[in-house]
């Protein structure tokens, strides 16, 4: 059976393992922090990050887009949650990319705090960073609020991976990087999340805690 390596804290293995739910693709889980164990890490990554994807013919994959790539081409064009062509395909390739944009700062803003001597925190780097994260959730909170009407979703009447992505991000910041997300700032983000963590598939990966 598949094996996903690595925790929901990590917003990109979560968003993962939320796919893998939606398409009911049976796999197991190794909820592995490469903070609490980095050596486990390069065993199953050769860059040391999750998620992972081991998959039964041997291989394992790396790198949350290239292995949502895999899972999609599994399932096939009818189930798959990018959709195969045109503007559908570019506008969720798109916010999938903003999203994880946000996310890859937000995590070296956070890297810069947690895996630093105080004394070393370049707070001017930091800040620059918070700005990145600030630009891609204005331009996210956008795409959020022009959603056409209630119950629906980015791309339209079915959920994607443009949402699972939005919505797994909005998680992360909320407890990971609070400042980023200020209660009332995003409101149309902040409705977008407690959507999608209604969601049973969401439910089905909860956060750890930090
Ligand atoms: N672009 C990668 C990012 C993966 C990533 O940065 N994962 C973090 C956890 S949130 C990690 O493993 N960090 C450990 C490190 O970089 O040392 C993906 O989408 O899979």
């Amino acid at each position: 059976m598949m094996r996903l390596i690595g925790r929901n804290l990590s917003p990109y293995a979560r968003r993962v393992a939320i796919a893998m739910t939606l398409l009911d693709v049976p796999h197991e889980r190794e909820y592995l922090s490469v903070t609490a164990d980095p050596q486990r890490g390069l065993e199953v990554n050769p860059v040391g990050r999750v998620p992972a994807l081991q998959l039964d013919d041997g291989d394992t994959l790396i790198e949350s887009g290239a292995i949502l790539d895999y899972l999609m081409d599994l399932v096939g064009p009818a189930k798959s949650l990018i959709p195969p062509h045109g503007k559908p395909r570019r506008d969720c390739l798109q916010v999938m990319a903003i999203a994880c944009g946000v996310l890859d700062k937000a995590v070296n803003a956070i890297y810069e705090v947690r895996r630093r001597p105080a004394e070393k925190v370049h707070e001017p780097w930091r800040q620059h960073l918070l700005t990145q994260v600030a630009g891609g959730l204005a331009a996210l909170e956008a795409r959020a609020a022009a959603i056409a009407a209630p119950g629906q979703w980015l791309l339209g009447q079915h959920i994607s991976m443009a949402d699972v992505s939005l919505g797994v991000m909005m998680s992360f910041l909320g407890v990971m990087l609070p400042e980023a997300v200020p209660a009332g700032r995003y409101a149309a983000l902040e409705n977008f999340r407690q959507r999608c963590e209604a969601l049973p598939a969401f439910q089905a990966h909860p956060l750890e805690t930090p």
